[in-house]
């Protein structure tokens, strides 16, 4: 997969290196490309913002730069255009899944108070939010959504790392889970996980994993199978 991210602040994206994320690339499972929108700036003080039309608070984008940027990518008609944005739609597990399928993404990260919505009309396939809160730019949701999807493109999960999170897929949030020592600071790991007994095991974590989900996200148990 290819992922072009459209952005004021390139440097915020230095994290992508690091991690899993830049073995992916090194490995060219992923390959990721950084451009600075204010590369394409006509204007002689490279100027990449202005006041709203008919008044408001803060600045938006203008159109021009994010227009030269979109379209000098090559292949920029046939990848999946996405700018991230507050009132976007939610970014689920299962959108993030259908995303990865895409050949060639490009992420539009938004500052001050948006963009000039023509370049929305003209270039963007969907809006996306990552959830219902406000931050200073698009690029940590950006940074999300690489993340995410990464997750499900061949070669940068290793095998003993599954792909179908516990959590989300199955619907219900996932089971406490305990590793060495057994006892730690007099804190032991439950019985049951060291008794041998499978089904036992299996019976307790979903008993767990029903527990915290009826604690901390009852919404996903309305609509469950299990
Ligand atoms: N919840 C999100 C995305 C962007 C953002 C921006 C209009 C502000 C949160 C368009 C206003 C973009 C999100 C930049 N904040 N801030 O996904």
């Amino acid at each position: 997969m290819r992922i072009d991210i459209l952005t004021l602040f390139p440097e915020m994206f230095a994290p992508l290196k690091t991690s899993l994320i830049g073995k992916a690339v090194q490995n060219n499972a992923l390959q990721i490309n950084i451009i600075d929108i204010r590369d394409y700036t006509k204007d002689k003080h490279k100027k990449c913002d202005d006041y709203p039309f008919g008044g408001g608070v803060g600045m938006l984008m203008t159109p021009q730069p994010i227009y030269d940027a979109i379209t000098s990518i090559e292949g920029y008609k046939d990848a999946y255009k996405v700018y991230l944005s507050p009132r976007g739609k939610t970014l689920t597990q299962s959108y993030v899944k259908q995303l990865s399928k895409n050949e060639h993404l490009i992420l539009l990260c938004g500052h001050y108070e948006g963009i000039d919505q023509r370049i929305i009309d003209m270039l963007i396939d969907e809006e996306l939010s990552i959830g219902d809160y406000v931050l200073t730019g698009g690029e940590l949701p950006a940074m999300v959504v690489v993340d995410s999807v990464s997750r499900y493109i061949p070669g940068v999960l290793g095998s003993s790392e599954s792909v179908e999170d516990e959590s989300f897929s199955s619907g219900m949030l996932e089971y406490p889970q305990y590793t060495r020592p057994q006892n730690f600071m007099g804190y032991e790991v439950p019985e049951v996980l060291v008794s041998g007994n499978h089904q036992k095991v299996d019976e307790w974590r979903k008993e767990q994993s029903k527990a915290i989900t009826l604690k901390n996200r009852p919404d996903l148990l309305k609509n469950n199978k299990t």
